[in-house]
């Protein structure tokens, strides 16, 4: 099945963080890729991902970044293809600097920026499926069915001393 949504990230060790991109959308069971796209170390990689994401029929891009995280903003520089931004928790600043690197962008280009680490991973591939979902309806009731799960399992679970 054609991939609807790309997630790339700038290094191997980001895949430790945007697994859970991965598993989101697959739990959702919504095609898409995965590929380690480097802004610095393999731009010219990126470029070509970047302007043949929306003819191989991708979506939505998610990419995950930590330190001087220029992918998202490079990549959405070079597609009109929707591009997420996950900062990823960088050691030495906690990703704080993958933050501010990629949610300041100059006006006119956007990345829409998560939270850094798992949580912005996870919220990536849950915003990426409410945007395909716009057009293709079936992926609404995968959403629907996450949140109703993710409420009974917080209502089944309500005393924390019981785990
Ligand atoms: C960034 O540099 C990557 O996105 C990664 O988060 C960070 C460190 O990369 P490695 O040195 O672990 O390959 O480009």
């Amino acid at each position: 099945m054609t991939a609807l949504v790309g997630i790339i990230m700038g290094s191997t060790s980001d895949w430790e963080t945007m697994r859970f991109a991965a598993e989101t959308l697959e739990r959702l069971g919504i095609p898409h890729e995965v590929e380690v796209v480097s802004a610095h170390r393999t731009p010219d990689k990126l470029f070509h991902y970047a302007e043949t994401a929306e003819s191989k029929g991708l979506e939505v891009i998610i990419a995950g970044a930590g330190g001087a995280a220029h992918l998202p903003g490079m990549t959405a520089a070079k597609t009109a293809v929707p591009v997420l931004g996950v900062p990823v928790q960088s050691k030495a600043l906690n990703g704080m600097d993958s933050l501010l690197s990629i949610v300041q962008m100059p006006a006119g280009i956007p990345v829409g920026t998560l939270a850094i680490g798992k949580a912005g991973a996870i919220n990536a591939a849950l915003l990426a499926a409410a945007i395909i979902s716009n057009k293709h309806v079936q992926y609404k009731d995968a959403l629907q069915n996450f949140r109703s799960e993710q409420t009974e399992s917080v209502l089944a679970h309500s005393d924390p001393r019981a785990e």
